[in-house]
């Protein structure tokens, strides 16, 4: 049993699950999935059973008798930790420009989540969305543009190779899906890039399993 134990939420929903889940992944670090299902009465119950020093959301990671929370602190903590990858860019102001970007993804897009929020069961036809949501989604797009003019020759990912700006996005990705919102060339390519990333299909895949269900009236069954 590994002493690091990372407790996330259901891999359906859980979109900061999803990327303190992958920034682990991706480091190479050895670590033990608690999965608490969401939206539950017992669910709070249970994430302070997972983890008693952190507050009761997930990701979450419970180290011995330390714990770390917030989907930043972990994804940092997996970049200190990994030895064969470098989950930042090397060169100082590329890892600026990618901290900006995860720092925009952690604290921005907040029509976007509401109104779309991640759910990877959902596929559905595009439709006009509110002038908020297409607001964010055509500043995500910028974003996705802009990394790639400037660092396509280094690798197909946003700065050339995988980094944390990539793993903020995976949900953004899964949120884009389920509502078929069209995107450009560059920015079609990059989704790609992104879905075929094989961390991310195995998430899918186990997303794919999970017998907790929220409804169309919201009601949570189990399947
Ligand atoms: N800013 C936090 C957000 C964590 C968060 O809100 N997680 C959601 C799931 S994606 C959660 O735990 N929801 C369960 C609840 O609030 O009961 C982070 O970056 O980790």
């Amino acid at each position: 049993m590994s002493e690091i134990k990372l407790v996330i939420g259901n891999k359906r929903y859980s979109s900061w699950s999803l990327r303190g889940w992958l920034a682990l992944k991706t480091s190479g670090i050895k670590f033990e999935e608690v999965l608490v299902p969401l939206y539950r009465e017992t669910s709070h119950a249970e994430l302070k059973i997972a983890n008693p020093l952190a507050p009761p959301k997930v990701p979450s990671l419970k180290i011995r008798d330390k714990a770390i929370w917030d989907t930043l602190a972990i994804c940092e903590f997996a970049a200190e930790q990994a030895t064969e990858v470098a989950l930042w860019p090397t060169d100082t102001f590329v890892r600026a420009h990618a901290r900006s970007v995860v720092a925009e993804m952690h604290s921005s897009f907040m029509a976007l989540r509401d109104y779309i929020p991640m759910d990877l069961s959902k596929k559905i036809s595009y439709g006009q969305l509110p002038g908020d949501v297409e607001s964010d989604i055509l500043r995500i797009f910028e974003i996705w543009r802009g990394c790639r003019s400037r660092y396509a020759g280094a690798g197909p990912f946003l700065f050339g190779e995988l980094s944390l700006a990539d793993i903020f996005f995976a949900p953004v990705a899964v949120r884009l899906y389920s509502h078929s919102v069209p995107l450009d060339e560059v920015c079609q390519s990059y989704f790609d890039t992104l879905w075929a990333l094989p961390e991310f299909q195995d998430w899918r895949a186990a997303a794919e399993q999970e017998e907790w269900v929220i409804g169309n009236a919201n009601e949570y069954t189990v399947q």
